[in-house]
């Protein structure tokens, strides 16, 4: 008799497998399931079972799962089929057939994706999972399935089916996400989720419900999916199909960024002008460099941009570079247009070469210091000032005019000099040398009167000594 349910069931089974191959490559072609058998076309195939008792055994170890007392079945329903309370079913995790002991007349099955479903018929104190490990790529990820179970308890923490994110490392419980009771996982659920008893649909049959769940923050890492079936009571039977992950890669956002930003000169610091990239998603800029950098003087200066998305989840990081040209500055000389009228021979000086300038530099002035100009008005003074960083500076120049007056001192010199040239005349006065009292006796020579006639016709020194000789 077994060998003969066997057999009918591996008929029917590979008859569901037939036609559900073709449902499962139409489903893959319009949505990248990333579970593998979502639908339980091909049985449990890319799912792992597992069961233990609730109870420690006495010396506080856990039972050998393989020992445990049969108390639920992880089987396969065809669409429609109805598992009786007495009937016999394929337990996929004990790999044998188990008599049911379900307090109803049985429950007919539905499957909502392909021809079979996987159903789970707790009737003891037992927990049951099922699960598998699913690579989630980077983007927005969901979770959906389509679910039943119907609470015969009498108190909601005796039977609760849970499914879970877990750390396939650890184990551990990443995202509870659903419950039907409160277990204690450390991220409940925010479902409104059924109660006992709301799942019940007519007698008998075993309506399917749809979920749906978004996981998308532990999208570019790997999961366990894991469905977690605690019964410490009696009978508790669920069902499900279609679980499905799918996956939306993360979009490069768009970025837009002026191609080619007007030159500034050298001082002008980065800002707004020169990085304002915009993008289409919303997120922010990091620019290199930074606003308020001032970049030295050159062509083809590169200005980088990292764009990060407020939604990394949807979007990935985006980066974008332009050039930019950066002129060199010409330095303000500050120099008087008119300077002070100086007199007619004063040298030049400071008190007229004294352009200044806010940039470290030397000034070469044309005519330079200790020039004498000639007299006259609006006479150019050209100065040309020579940047010390000549790398981000020009070369400048400047011109000022001077007026070179006149003076009455200046007139009268030329007198003062030539006074000073017959300075001989003056000490060779008549009065010293020709005194007819001195050097002419009067009575010897009895012509004084010529010497001083002499003396006194002429002022020059050749007269006085002419008067000597004659003696
Ligand atoms: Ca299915």
């Amino acid at each position: 008799m077994k060998k003969m349910i066997r057999a009918a069931l591996a008929i029917v089974t590979l008859i569901a497998g037939t036609v559900m191959t073709r449902s499962e490559d139409t489903a893959l072609a319009a949505s990248p399931n990333l579970i593998v058998n979502g639908s339980f076309e091909q049985d449990y195939a890319g799912w792992t079972l597992w069961k233990s008792v609730l109870k420690k055994n006495p010396d506080g170890s856990t039972p050998d799962k393989i020992t445990v007392v049969q108390a639920g079945t992880w089987g396969i329903a065809a669409n429609g089929e109805r598992v009786s309370a007495r009937g016999s079913k394929y337990d996929y995790c004990d790999k044998t057939y188990v008599a049911q002991s379900m307090n109803l007349s049985g429950l007919t099955f539905h499957s909502t994706e392909g021809q079979q479903l996987a159903i789970q018929l707790q009737d003891g104190l037992i927990n049951h999972r099922m699960y598998q490990d699913v690579v989630i790529p980077a983007g927005t990820a969901t979770l959906s399935w389509d679910m039943f179970w119907k609470s015969l308890g009498t108190s909601t923490p005796e039977q609760s089916l849970s499914i879970n994110l877990r750390d396939p490392g650890t184990d551990a419980i990443l995202r509870n996400v659903y419950t039907t009771v409160g277990l204690s996982d450390p991220t409940p659920s925010t479902w409104v989720y059924p109660r006992r008893g709301e799942r019940s649909g007519p007698v008998n049959d075993a309506p399917m419900n749809h979920y749906s769940y978004d996981i998308s923050a532990y999208s570019g890492r790997t999961v366990r999916l894991d469905v977690y079936l605690r019964n410490e009571l009696g009978y508790f039977p669920s069902a499900f199909d279609n679980f499905q992950i799918t996956s939306v890669a993360r979009q490069v956002p768009t970025i837009t960024w002026q191609a080619i930003p007007a030159d500034v000169t050298y001082g002008t610091p980065l800002g707004a002008a020169q990085l304002n990239a915009t993008s289409t998603v919303a997120g922010r800029f990091v620019y290199t460099p930074a606003a308020g950098t001032v970049l030295n003087a050159g062509n083809n200066q590169n200005l980088h941009v990292d764009f990060i998305p407020a939604d990394t989840t949807a979007y990935t990081s985006a980066s974008m570079d332009i050039r930019i040209n950066v002129l060199k500055a010409t330095p303000v000389i500050n120099w008087s247009k008119n300077l002070n009228p100086i007199t007619h021979g004063t040298p030049l000086t400071a008190d007229q070469l004294n352009a200044t300038s806010t940039v470290a530099g030397s000034f070469v002035y044309t005519p330079g210091p200790g020039a004498i100009l000639d007299a006259g008005n609006n006479q150019i003074i050209h100065a040309v000032f020579t940047p010390t960083d000549t790398a981000n500076y020009n070369t400048a120049s400047a011109d000022a005019k001077l007026n070179v007056v006149k003076s009455k001192v200046a007139a009268v010199a030329p007198i003062i000099t030539r006074t000073l040239q017959t300075a001989p005349a003056t000490t060779d006065a008549p009065g010293k040398t020709g005194a007819p009292g001195k050097t002419g006796a009067p009575g010897k020579t009895g012509a004084p009167g010529k010497t001083s006639a002499s003396g006194k016709t002429s002022a020059s020194g050749k007269t006085s000594v002419s008067a000597k000789a004659k003696p």
